[in-house]
């Protein structure tokens, strides 16, 4: 059985991964508007890879017996200044939810709960990946910004990307 405040921690977390990717995918849209369906693409493909997360955390609640509760997403935020600022908002975002790992971390332990502890050890990894990608991503479009070529060859990179699934790691 889990603890009650580890089981309200792991629901808010099923709902903060469907909330990055509800971002990510309003982040899509705004690059359909500026005409970069490459980049458009890379977001969606992130968005997927967010609802995978949110999924690993609900079946986890079920396969420990808990009742998985679904709260609201917030409307995300769908207008920027620019291809900078989308890509500084990601890492933000990034290390707001390894914050939000961490937490469930630190209460795993406090607790002595190791199973979720080690459940929790694969998103750990995951982050370090995510906020890695994030600062290649930036410092990409920060080099994008000198020159419409290097954007154009960037949107053609990105939209290369396809989806898959991290669930066979
Ligand atoms: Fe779920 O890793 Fe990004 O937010």
């Amino acid at each position: 059985m889990l603890n009650d405040k580890m089981l309200e921690m792991l629901n808010n977390q099923v709902n903060a991964e469907m909330a990055s990717g509800y971002l990510y995918l309003s982040m899509a849209t705004y690059f359909e508007q500026q005409d970069l369906p490459g980049f458009a693409n890379s977001l969606r493909v992130h968005a997927q890879e967010e609802l995978e997360h949110a999924m690993r955390f609900y079946d986890y609640i079920i396969r420990k017996g808990g009742r998985v509760t679904l709260l609201a997403i917030e409307e995300p935020k769908n207008e920027w200044n620019s291809t900078l600022e989308v890509y500084e908002e990601i890492l933000a975002h990034e290390e707001l939810v390894t914050s939000l790992i961490n937490d469930i971390a630190d209460l795993a332990i406090e607790l002595k709960d190791h199973a979720t502890n080690q459940f929790i050890q694969w998103f750990i990894e995951e982050q370090v990946e995510e906020e890695e990608l994030a600062h290649e991503d930036l410092r990409k479009v920060k080099l994008a910004q000198q020159s419409t070529q290097v954007l154009y060859m960037l949107d053609k990179e990105y939209g290369e990307m396809t989806f898959t699934s991290e669930n066979d790691e």
